[in-house]
């Protein structure tokens, strides 16, 4: 769980989430919430309190590198990981049913776009979140609703297997991406339900200008090397 500056959420989202983790029978979950490196300490004793297991973003400030920082701190032993946002958008209760649907996918997604999902964003964000996601489905050629929700569940030995190189939340993206190309045509992604609420407390960390500029590079970026591979 990617977390910056998110202490008023955590108190409320990380007794709800263990509540769901410890109710599942057979999981045996950590919970890593990924702060910047100036955390203050009374905040990680604070998680640590919570029960959660705070870790170090290395080495930059950005949201590529926490969830980097988050999968290189993964068990070893873990055979899932879930990514989730730390602000009280995404449902703890979904997922139960990522678990469910697991055993059958390379990755889950707690979606906000498939029947049953939903958003509390605001109209104009909908259309551009939406626009997003149909752009780079068509032109990377990933079938699925809801690519760049951070709400997924990942197999850890994929995640070791792959090389990410994105700063920002295009990390998202360039995620699903490298695991189609790792798993080739028998590529298998799963979406279950999730209402996706506005953040609980505190102020978002995107801004506007630069997360278009990055999303579109990444796109270019990403179907280049599609197309070189296939005049190889
Ligand atoms: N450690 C770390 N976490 C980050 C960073 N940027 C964002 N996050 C976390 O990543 C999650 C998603 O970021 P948000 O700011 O909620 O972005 P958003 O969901 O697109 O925007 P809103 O919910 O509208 O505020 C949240 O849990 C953030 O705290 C970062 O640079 N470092
Ligand atoms: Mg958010």
């Amino acid at each position: 769980m990617p977390a910056y500056d998110e202490l008023p959420n955590l108190r409320e989202l990380l007794p709800r989430l263990f509540g769901v983790l410890q109710s599942e029978e057979g999981v045996d979950a950590e919970v890593l919430v990924v702060l910047p490196d100036w955390a203050p300490k009374v905040e990680q004793d604070e998680i640590a309190a919570l029960g959660a297991t705070p870790v170090l973003r290395q080495p930059s400030d950005s949201f590529g590198d926490a969830l980097r920082s988050g999968f290189a701190a993964a068990r070893d032993d873990s055979e899932y990981v879930v990514t989730l946002d730390a602000d009280g958008s995404h449902d703890p209760e979904t997922i139960r049913s990522m678990l469910a649907a697991a055993p059958g996918a390379d990755v889950v997604i707690g979606s906000r776009y498939v029947a049953g999902g939903a958003t509390d964003n605001s109209l104009p964000l909908r259309v551009m979140s939406k626009s997003l996601n149909v752009v780079y489905g068509k032109v990377l050629g990933i079938s699925c609703k809801d690519i760049s929700t951070n709400y997924k569940l990942y197999r850890r030995d994929d995640l070791r297997r792959i090389s990410l190189k994105c700063r920002d939340f295009d990390v998202v993206e360039e995620i699903l991406f490298r695991l189609r190309d790792l798993h080739g045509p028998g590529f298998r992604v799963a979406e279950v339900p999730d209402h996706f609420r506005e953040r609980v407390h505190g102020v978002t960390k995107r801004r506007l200008g630069p997360f278009v500029v990055s999303y579109v590079v990444t796109l270019v970026r990403l179907r280049w090397q599609v197309g070189r591979r296939r005049t190889r």
